[in-house]
């Protein structure tokens, strides 16, 4: 950081060594998500660009800008970096390590050194990525993997698969800490009952990590041994079977679809109650739904393979599922919705894309419930439908719990403000772009477009240019976020210690906070975390 006053201040300023080695050896929980946060931005920047480079290449048919082999691996790459270096670490990693063990009143996380490690295999494994992508042969199969292409292309999936592993190592590694440290250092007072949802979401993710990402680790290496040894393990002609391959990605990657979106829950549940001064409706249906969520999470993984082949009566079983996992969904949609209803609401930018996230996610969630039914998901398999879909619910979700969190938790740990007048703005701008991006992504799929395809019928032509200048007004939302952010925390208001007037123990220690969080005593939990009593915002 190189603000001088910020280097001089809390976290920054203490710890037992300094200049950089203080950061890259720093088993600091704060300092570790600082870490984290700056590498996740710097790779949700770079996969941006090359998503607008897919929207430019596809804003009329023929070809654009670039020619099929290297549109498979512009949305290759971006596929990788969003879902391994962006979404999957962006709220446990980043931000679970920088408030977590502050809001259950601990000091830090249980092993701060296997903390430390799960930093260098995110690095590791961007690294191997970015050889990958750079060394020669991008690879070219999509973020799937699919055998039996990626066992068959020239191109470096062996090293971008391994690449994948290792930040699947670092992501259960993560896990691991953050189960043990919810189950072990609570604080006097901190009961299961009292804790902040984010802890809930955080929780239930953590299972999922440490349960289902070694499923993603076999299958890659099994695709690893396929390229070296050509066993034929999933080669029909040699009695192996490439759809296992499909079951084996699918049994993590559907689960890990609420690694991504169940710490954004979290998220939206701290900050819906702190703008509309209001307890959260229904607290033990909201920590109960994302223990729900993760359980039922992991019986559905079949319904992305409607389309290959599988019997009626396993359709109908995992389409059955599927729909049962959208009842805990809506229950919390429910109850952010009853949770505002006749509060005092301040739209603050955090409170913005919270409002956002909902609208997001309840169209992304509707979209679901369309491919989770097998008649229209035969229809609609494999088209820009589904890349809408899970943009609504990865970026509209997600991402946009991710800038939640930006401007609700920055300012505490830099203790200055950014611009609220410029943060409208670019709200606004990223709010619009992005639902005239996707809605017209979903439309045109409707109307058959396939994905994952460089040029496309003259009669899709329209909806493709609205998507398009769509993808430049979200990304000119976007710069101007991140510059407004940026400028904040160089040169923004100093801030005290509870800028929103929240109720967690985070609100209760200085911005930033000193490198042991807390003072001398430990603190002691006498109330729940959205009893606003007596709390009120500082001014700034
Ligand atoms: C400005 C931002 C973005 C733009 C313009 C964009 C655009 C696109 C487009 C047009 C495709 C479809 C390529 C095709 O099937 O032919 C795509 C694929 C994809 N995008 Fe994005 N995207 C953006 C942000 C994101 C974010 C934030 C995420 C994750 C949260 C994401 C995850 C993915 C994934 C996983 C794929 C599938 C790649 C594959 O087929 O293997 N994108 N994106
Ligand atoms: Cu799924």
């Amino acid at each position: 950081m190189s603000d001088s006053t910020l280097a001089n201040s809390g976290f920054y300023s203490e710890g037992p060594r300094s200049g950089i080695l203080g950061w890259l050896l720093s088993t600091d929980h704060k300092r570790i998500g600082i870490m984290y946060l700056s590498c996740i931005v710097a790779m949700f920047l770079v996969a941006v660009g090359l998503g607008l480079a897919i929207r430019l290449e596809l804003i009329a048919p023929g070809q654009d800008i670039m020619g099929p082999q290297t549109y498979n691996a512009t949305f290759t790459v971006h596929g990788i970096i969003m879902i391994f270096l962006f979404v999957i670490p962006s709220i446990p990693a980043a931000f679970g390590n920088l408030v977590l063990p502050i809001q259950i009143g601990a000091r830090d996380v249980s092993f701060p050194k296997v903390n430390l490690l799960s930093w260098y295999c995110y690095i590791i494994g961007g690294l191997l990525a970015a050889i990958a992508v750079f060394s020669g042969g991008a690879p070219d199969t999509g973020w799937t993997f699919y055998v039996p292409f990626s066992t068959q292309t020239s191109t470096n999936v062996s090293l971008a698969a391994f690449g994948a592993f290792m930040l699947g190592m670092s992501s259960i590694l993560t896990g691991i800490n953050f189960v043990t440290t919810i189950h072990r250092l609570r604080a006097e007072g901190m009961t299961w009952g009292r804790l902040p949802l984010l802890v809930w979401t955080l929780y239930a993710t953590a299972w999922i990590q440490i349960l289902a990402t070694p499923m993603l680790g076999i299958t890659l290496l099994l695709v690893i041994l396929e390229r070296f040894f050509g066993a034929g393990l999933f080669d029909a002609a040699r009695g192996g079977d490439p759809i296992l391959y499909q079951h084996l990605f699918w049994i993590y990657s559907h689960p890990a679809v609420y690694i991504m979106i169940l710490p954004g829950m979290g998220v939206i549940s701290e900050i819906i109650p702190v703008f509309s001064r209001k307890p959260l409706f229904g607290y033990w249906a909201m920590a109960l739904s994302s223990l729900a969520i993760a359980f039922a999470g992991s019986l559905v993984w079949a319904h992305h393979m409607y389309a290959s082949g599988m019997s009626d009566f396993a359709i109908l079983v995992f389409s059955l599922l599927t729909f049962i996992v959208a009842i805990p969904s809506a229950i919390k949609i429910f109850n952010w919705v009853s949770t505002l209803y006749k509060g005092s609401i301040e739209l603050a930018p955090p409170m913005l894309y919270a409002l956002a996230f909902i609208f997001n996610f309840a169209i992304g969630g509707l979209g679901g419930l369309a491919l989770g039914a097998a008649a229209s998901d035969i229809h609609l398999h494999d088209t820009t439908f589904v890349v809408g879909h899970f943009h609504y619910t990865m970026f509209g979700g997600t991402g946009f719990a991710f800038f939640a969190a930006l401007h609700y938790w920055l300012p505490k740990f830099t203790g200055r403000m950014y611009n609220h007048k410029i943060a409208f703005i670019a709200w606004g701008l990223l709010f619009v772009g992005f639902n005239v991006t996707y809605m017209a992504m979903q439309a045109v799929g409707i109307q058959g477009m396939p994905r994952r395809y460089y040029d496309y019928l003259p009669e899709f032509h329209t909806l493709n240019l609205v998507a398009t200048v769509g993808s430049w007004v979200l990304a000119l939302g976007l710069a101007l976020m991140f510059i407004n952010l940026w400028r904040g925390i160089r040169s923004g208001r100093p801030i005290k210690k509870n800028p929103w007037g929240g109720a967690t123990l985070e609100w209760q220690i200085p911005s930033p906070p000193p490198m042991e969080n807390f003072g001398e005593e430990d603190p002691v939990v006498t109330s729940g975390p959205y009893e606003f009593k007596g709390v009120t915002a500082d001014e700034y």
